[in-house]
């Protein structure tokens, strides 16, 4: 979309997924310019949202989406795992890692709820309403929809997995979604087909009603 869109600080919500130093260059997933999103969040965080949460991806140690657990496999292979297909994936955003924590630049303080994820070894949790089984819930449409959201605002790493697994399950939840684009980064995966999974993911999201925005859209 383009031009103006007035926010709501009453019913509005920003969400900000996995913004860890693990995904951005020097982690351990990197997304390329995965740090440029930071002061963009914190523009949004003190000028534009009252209300705003934030994620963290957050494995144990051997997590089963690691391709170190997988003998002779590599990351970004895609194994198939007891609730489906799975991509594997560097070691990353260890509970309690330095790289794990939210980025120090961020402005943590503003954020009313930290909801962590990915916490069970045997299955990955990309989106922040529910694991990668497609049924355990993480509880959070739920306290979101009792503290009276209607729009959520979504941003964050990476745009091809965490925050698009998050927005499609934001919208089957009912909240209208919106997708800050220039506070989101991708990973542009080169997928078997030789589609990018950057391009695959935006076309998916917008097909399903989620409206991507900038930042520079949003006014109070
Ligand atoms: C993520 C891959 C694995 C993400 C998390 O935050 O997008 N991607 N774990
Ligand atoms: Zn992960």
């Amino acid at each position: 979309m383009r031009g103006r869109l007035k926010l709501d600080p009453a019913t509005d919500m920003l969400g900000a997924i996995d913004v860890q130093p693990s995904f951005m260059p020097g982690g351990e997933l990197p997304v390329p310019d995965g740090d440029a999103i930071v002061p963009v969040i914190n523009h949004l965080l003190a000028d534009r949202f009252l209300n705003a949460f934030a994620t963290q991806d957050w494995h144990p140690p051997g997590h089963s989406s690691f391709a170190s657990m997988h003998p002779g496999r590599t990351p970004y292979d895609v194994v198939s795992m007891p609730y489906g297909p799975q991509m594997l994936w560097p070691d990353h955003a260890i509970q309690g890692s330095r790289n794990a924590a939210l980025h120090p630049g961020l402005d943590s303080a503003r954020f009313s709820l930290i909801l962590r994820k990915g916490l069970d070894p045997a299955l990955d949790g990309y989106s922040a309403f529910r694991d990668n089984d497609g049924t355990s819930r993480t509880g959070l449409a739920g306290l979101l929809q009792a503290r009276g959201v209607k729009r959520l605002f979504l941003c964050g790493l990476a745009g091809d997995v965490c925050v698009a697994w998050s927005a499609e399950d934001a919208i089957e939840a009912g909240f209208e979604t919106y997708l800050v684009e220039d506070a989101t980064r991708s990973i542009g995966m080169i997928l078997p087909d030789g589609g990018n999974s950057a391009d695959i993911a935006r076309k998916r999201l917008e097909a399903c009603g989620v409206v991507f925005v900038t930042s520079n859209d949003l006014t109070l």
